[in-house]
């Protein structure tokens, strides 16, 4: 052979290895190629918040309301002792990364010196007009190193060109100035609630528009993106996060990051408060666009501070509840905080925020799957030093576990070296990706044999499994059982949520006795009934007692370890034993607004009868009456919600008097009690309570009705 028929030779054989290495380790290192559509990089950005905080304060703070017309003079507010570091620690300390402030409300009353109106906080004598709620947040986010959104309602019931073109040059105005001057922001947030009645300049009429075109959203976005590249927006149909359809903070149990949102008419096209919500909880398998679902949900049963919610913030077990609806679903959680009139967050909502976070600080702090021997039944291109399942143990999202592109629904076995005690099970996909996964299931080794004690549909950016038990196990075993393209798995976790006792339920019976009631006898119950937290040192609850003037009661768990767990608090009016129902519209029978049964309803909703619609009660005997409450249907449907009411009182039944006449608002979103003080108690032995408007006008369906009297 000659050297040049040598080289020759040499030369193919170089070039033919050189193929044959680079096709094993290109297939080896191809990563799978994404399936369907695909998180930006803010929306990453906002999956890896997980939390964060929505604040609503303003005139509604000092009038007691949720909504206001838009005629509320800015004096009112005057927060003498507000705190922002206060606020956003408590946020912080929750565990949440940032905060949203409600810039505006529906009200119109912006809380920021804008250019734009008048009607702003310069007007207020806070800090002698010169304060800035905003700019005083902002620093605070600094110096706690939380994040800044803002929320600026575009329905605005004091603008006077409210419904004309100019006012979306002054909501755009609005829009810039808070992007220009408060820094980087990571939120821009905007509610669905659109036109209706309202002051508008002195002409106080209604007004509606046109929820696909008026706002022409898309040219507001494109302001958005230039000014704040980095601020996801938020809306009913996203673009960047969806509402997840409700004020409860669930997510479906089968959530998808990919939503094809739809209008309520066939053919129009969505838009913010014209989209089918209740699509939204769930989402939409292989939707059009990735859009994740944002579940808002506020501590306190209102977004505003009321003084009469203070007993009804929620506990930390119901926050960890909402958790794992919310985050544990796939979905980031929005918590609505309120600060009082002083401007602070009372001592029972930080408190709560404080448990909740040491909570979730407890649970994940040790994935106690880490350090166990993994076994793969796949492992793309064989290729373990980049796509081996020790990926899912790195606390990293975006490393992961592969398997070849017609492996679809692998194993994984962990050896755990030892028995675990865990009752939380955390998955998480590569999101960059896309959503691959739509089920998996989780099995233990149990004398020999494999039990399943899990499964779950839509993975995604996280699904967290809450075992009713402890599951003591040395073997766990995890099947994809359904996918339809091979996986890229991120993260899996074991984890133990450390002992927390819940609250007891208390519930008022129809005999009018209250129960409190228990979930383990194992737990001892202290009560109280004078408002102050129950302690060792109070009354162990044995048999159910009367209550018939009503009143606090507050009644929480101990363990054999005297260990406490949190407080419930109930608030009863006077008992309805001795009620009867004197009149209701022809053909309807009223008897469940007085049946102490938050399920059953009074509804007229088919009679087709017109308002106002209204029940009259006979109480039986003469009470001083000092507030009434009205609990709308509590079975998540939506019509029949009453918004605008009388309130009448009579010592005969027959002879009327107007106690109160108001509006009830957000009752679509959030139908919680709605408890109305009148202006002076009043003795009497009847009461009516007319409906003058629902939400659809289509008739009324009421849960429960009381009265108040101490
Ligand atoms: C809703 C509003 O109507 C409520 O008042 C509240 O601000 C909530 C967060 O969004 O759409």
């Amino acid at each position: 052979m000659n050297i040049e028929t040598s080289n020759y030779t040499m030369k193919r054989i170089f070039v033919l290895l050189c193929l044959v290495i680079a096709s094993t380790t290109l297939f080896g290192q191809q990563v799978p190629k994404p399936y369907g559509v695909l998180p930006t990089e803010r929306q990453l950005k906002w999956h890896e918040m997980e939390m964060y905080c929505l604040i609503h304060f303003g005139a509604n703070t000092y009038l007691d309301h949720e909504w206001g017309y838009g005629d509320e003079d800015p004096k009112l507010i005057n927060p003498t002792k507000f705190n922002a570091r206060q606020i956003v620690g408590a946020a912080k300390a929750g565990g949440f990364k940032g905060i949203i402030i409600v810039a505006k409300h529906h009200d119109g009353l912006c809380l920021w010196p804008t250019k734009t109106t008048n009607h702003n906080i310069s007007q207020s004598d806070w800090k002698n007009g010169k304060g800035d709620i905003l700019k005083e947040y902002q620093i605070a986010c600094e110096q706690l190193g939380m994040k800044l959104g803002v929320y600026c309602s575009p329905w605005d019931r004091n603008n006077p060109a409210y419904g004309t073109p100019a006012y979306l040059q002054i909501y755009r105005a609005q829009l810039k100035e808070l992007y220009s001057n408060y820094g980087p922001l990571f939120a821009s947030w905007h509610d669905g609630a659109n036109g209706g009645d309202g002051y508008y300049g002195g002409a106080k009429e209604t007004r509606s528009i046109d929820r696909t075109t008026y706002y022409d959203w898309d040219s507001t976005w494109a302001i958005t993106r230039k000014m704040q590249p980095g601020a996801f927006i938020f809306g009913d149909v996203g673009p960047d996060a969806r509402w997840v359809g409700n004020e409860f903070g669930h997510a479906g149990e089968t959530c998808w990051a990919t939503y094809t949102p739809h209008a309520p008419d066939e053919g129009r096209k969505p838009a913010n408060g014209y989209a089918k919500t209740e699509e939204a909880t769930e989402g939409t398998r292989n939707g059009k666009y990735w859009m994740p679902a944002e579940c808002d949900v506020p501590l306190r049963p209102g977004w505003f501070y009321h003084a009469s919610q203070n007993p009804q913030v929620k506990t930390p077990s119901e926050l960890l509840d909402l958790y794992y609806e919310s985050v544990g679903r796939g979905a980031d959680l929005d918590l609505g905080l309120s600060p009082n009139k002083e401007g602070l967050l009372d001592e029972s909502d930080v408190n709560s925020l404080k448990t909740f976070g040491n909570l979730l600080k407890q649970t994940f702090a040790v994935n106690l799957a880490k350090g166990a021997r993994l076994k793969a039944s796949n492992i793309r291109g064989n290729n373990a030093a980049k796509f081996g399942p020790q990926f899912l143990l790195d606390n990293n999202r975006y490393t992961y576990w592969a398997t070849d592109d017609n492996i679809t629904q692998p194993e994984l076995t962990l050896d755990l070296k030892g028995k675990k005690t865990f009752n939380v099970i955390h998955l998480r996909e590569n999101i960059k990706l896309g959503q691959r996964i739509g089920g998996i299931a989780v099995d233990v080794m149990l004398n020999g044999e494999w039990k399943e004690i899990a499964a779950a549909t839509s993975i995604g950016p996280n699904r967290l499994i809450r075992l009713p038990k402890d599951i003591i196990a040395s073997k766990v075993r995890m099947r994809i059982t359904n996918a339809p393209v091979c996986i890229a798995l991120s993260d899996f976790g074991l984890y133990k949520e450390p002992v927390h006792l819940t609250a007891p339920d208390i519930i008022r019976e129809k005999s009018g006795r209250v129960q409190i009631k228990s979930v383990n006898n194992k737990l001892v119950i202290h009560y109280t009934l004078d408002g102050s937290d129950p302690t060792l040192n109070s009354p162990f609850y044995i048999e159910m007692f009367p209550l018939p003037e009503g009143g606090i009661v507050k009644a929480r768990y101990y363990n054999s370890n005297q260990m406490a767990g949190d407080i419930r608090t109930e608030i009863f009016g006077a008992s309805k034993i001795g009620w009867r129902v004197i009149q209701a519209p022809d053909g309807t029978d009223a008897k469940n607004v007085i049946d102490e049964d938050e399920s059953t309803n009074w509804d007229t909703l088919t009679a087709g009868l017109p308002f106002p619609q209204g029940v009259s009660i006979d109480m039986g005997e003469e009470q001083v009456i000092k507030a009434f409450t009205y609990l709308p249907r509590q079975d998540r449907k939506v019509d029949g919600l009453i918004d605008e009411y009388i309130f009448y009182v009579s010592n005969n039944g027959t002879d009327w008097e107007v106690a109160r006449k108001g509006v009830f608002s957000n009752m679509e979103a959030n139908p919680v009690q709605q408890l109305v003080i009148l202006e002076k108690p009043i003795k009497a032995r009847y009461f009516k309570f007319e409906a003058l408007h629902t939400n659809h006008g289509k008739g009324v369906s009421v849960a429960e009705l009381g009265i108040i009297v101490k």
